[in-house]
């Protein structure tokens, strides 16, 4: 019997002595290489799935990680020597395939490696990029949703029992008046009751494109009796993983331009280089944040604790919640207090967001599998002032201010120009 069949009170200790066949789907990037190194530092059986897109992207956009990153299968190789010499773990293995354009290539991948988790990154992951013009738009919706959508296929004809665990945003709720419940809401209308997929009110295409696929997956669990963990995730910061910090050349893909940078992560190289914190508009936009190793404990979490058969099942994943204000002061006295000359500056919002909101989100199911989160205080900013110093060189000061916006008006093609000039 396939001992992932059900969610068992047992499950940590069998997945402890048999090791997982985990998929990560974007293994190359921020947080796929990292779970990617984490599951296999645990003795998990892992098979990276990437098609480069991130790097393509980049390259489009002019922009480089902090670190240089070597090509995947060097990276793979540089984590392998150590650690075959003592026969620890089992390699990790690498394909390329593109989700969205190669079906077959990822059915003849399950079918060979019979996964029984696939953690799910391999998505268009910002928010910025997604609003730079139609075509960066149409290609964030065509490859998060239809990547995701062959994902679920090729799960219900190849491997319906394993279990997805699928990275989802916060963003997806945006910032009701409400309290923001973990993906399911019970409501009552005229005197009847429901339990219905939360509201959502994204703030970007990139973050609507992570609403199209939660209700994708849920209509899968639902008709086809797959399992799903949807990690509605927040802003996550940091620079390094124990597996990451063990030995040189394994550093992530960490970003900190305006396009692939999430904020404390910029904040904290604008603090090193000494521009001043790019502050959009008042500052006291609300969002929930985690440090990257709870990220990778969120999800083993998931991992040993599965959903369900038909069960689409959504964890809140954020350990703390913080305004862009508090956030700002938080980096600047640190640095400050580190010899640096921090400034901060109101800029203009590139976004268009609630910038005075209420903001309560649930975050207990993480919590009650037994997350114990590393909370952002003054030697973790520290630390990452500390890391961020050491590439200090590689720092491109034009990359930091934000050049995308949300109400920019397209440019009209010049026939349908003269067409309306006429
Ligand atoms: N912000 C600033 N200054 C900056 C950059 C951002 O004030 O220099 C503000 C933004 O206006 C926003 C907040 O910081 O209010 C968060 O922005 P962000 O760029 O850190 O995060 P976001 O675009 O929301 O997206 C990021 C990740 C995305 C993930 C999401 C989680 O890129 O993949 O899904 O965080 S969440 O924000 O909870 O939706």
């Amino acid at each position: 019997m396939d001992a992932y069949q059900g969610r068992t009170a047992t499950m940590e200790s069998w997945a402890r002595s048999e090791p997982m066949r985990v998929v990560v789907l974007g293994g190359d990037g921020y947080l796929g290489w990292p779970t990617s190194l984490y599951f296999s530092a645990r003795g998990h059986r892992v098979l990276i799935i990437d098609n480069f897109a991130k790097r393509r992207w980049e390259a489009e956009c002019g922009i480089q990680p902090l670190c240089p990153i070597p090509p995947l299968p060097e990276r793979i190789q540089r984590w392998h020597t150590p650690h075959r010499l003592r026969n620890e773990i089992h390699p990790i293995a690498f394909r390329r395939c593109d989700l969205a354009q190669d079906y077959e290539g990822l059915v003849e991948l399950f079918q060979d490696f019979r996964p029984n988790v696939l953690v799910h990154f391999a998505e268009q992951p910002s928010a910025p990029f997604s609003m730079k013009n139609r075509r960066s738009a149409i290609e964030t919706q065509h490859n998060n949703v239809l990547g995701t959508l062959n994902l679920i296929f090729a799960m219900r004809d190849i491997c319906p029992q394993a279990h997805l665990i699928k990275l989802g945003t916060m963003g997806e709720y945006g910032t009701p008046n409400i309290d923001i419940e973990e993906g399911w809401l019970e409501l009552e209308h005229n005197g009847r009751r429901d339990r219905v997929l939360y509201p959502k009110r994204p703030g970007s295409l990139y973050h609507l494109s992570k609403v199209h696929d939660s209700a994708n997956l849920e209509f899968a669990c639902r008709v086809w009796n797959l399992r799903v963990t949807d990690l509605n995730q927040g802003v996550v910061y940091g620079i390094a993983t124990d597996e990451i910090a063990c030995r040189d050349g394994l550093h992530t893909s960490f970003h900190y331009d305006a396009v692939f940078g999430t904020v404390l992560n910029r904040f904290i190289v604008q603090a090193v280089v000494g521009v001043p914190l790019t502050l959009y508009g008042k500052g006291n936009q609300v969002r929930g944040f985690l440090n990257i190793r709870d990220t990778l404990r969120c999800i083993e979490l998931a991992a040993l604790n599965p959903a369900e058969r038909g069960e689409f099942r959504v964890f809140n994943q954020f350990t703390e919640q913080f305004s862009m204000r508090e956030l700002a002061n938080a980096v600047a006295d640190v640095g400050r207090a580190m010899g640096y000359a921090v400034e901060i500056a109101h800029i203009e919002n590139p976004r268009v967001e609630a910038e005075e909101h209420y903001y309560n989100a649930k975050h207990q199911a993480l919590a009650d599998l037994g997350l114990t989160p590393h909370l952002l205080d003054e030697n973790t900013l520290g630390g990452m002032i500390e890391a961020v110093a050491r590439h200090r060189d590689r720092i491109d000061p034009f990359s930091i201010t934000p050049n995308i916006g949300w109400r920019k008006k397209p440019e009209l093609p010049s026939k349908a120009g003269q067409f309306l000039a006429a």
